[in-house]
């Protein structure tokens, strides 16, 4: 029998956002050191699942691939850190509600099938560092973003060296 995989949904950068989260995070990396994200694994989680067997990662596919999710625009206009792991994010003064619906949507259909929503409050962000210092302040080092997305991907979590890769799944529908 094949281990379970480990998976959540998320949304993904395109390439210009990519780069550009890359660059913040290297400035962000001089300030407050600690463990940069690959550039490519730079995401938006928007449900943490955490290991299922392949029969459920089938169903999860399934159920990302009929998700609605509507074009929407993510405004990242600040830094913040969660003191446990020393994490540092960049995410948004206020979150928009189209996201806000996005995830409650998403959870919702989730516990359609069983999976447990969880007690914390989303507070949407793009970890950029671990282990890393508090930053000076909320400010960026550099010049404000706008994530613009039009879909979620279920994403599987593979151990990978001394870290994580993160592979695609599935996609919702592109809007
Ligand atoms: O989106 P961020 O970077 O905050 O830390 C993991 C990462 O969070 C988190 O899920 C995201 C994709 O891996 N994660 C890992 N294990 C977790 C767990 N057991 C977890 N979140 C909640 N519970």
């Amino acid at each position: 029998m094949r281990p379970d995989m480990r998976v959540f949904f998320a949304l993904q950068p395109d390439p210009t956002l990519r780069q550009a989260l890359s660059s913040i995070a290297q400035r962000l990396h001089a300030e407050c050191g600690g463990r940069r994200m690959r550039d490519d694994s730079l995401h938006l989680t928007l449900a943490f699942i955490g290991d299922v067997s392949e029969a459920q990662a089938e169903h999860l596919i399934a159920l990302c691939q009929g998700l609605d999710c509507p074009a929407g625009e993510w405004p990242l206009d600040r830094v913040g850190y969660f003191p446990r792991g020393g994490v540092a994010w960049l995410g948004s003064q206020a979150t928009p509600q189209p996201l806000d619906t996005l995830h409650t949507r998403l959870w919702h259909a989730l516990a359609g099938e069983g999976f447990t929503p969880p007690d914390q409050p989303f507070v949407p962000h793009v970890t950029l560092l671990r282990r890393a210092r508090p930053p000076h302040s909320e400010a960026i080092p550099g010049p404000g973003l706008t994530w613009r997305y039009n879909r979620v991907t279920l994403v599987h979590s593979v151990p990978d060296g001394a870290g994580r890769r993160y592979d695609t799944l599935a996609h919702s529908p592109a809007v």
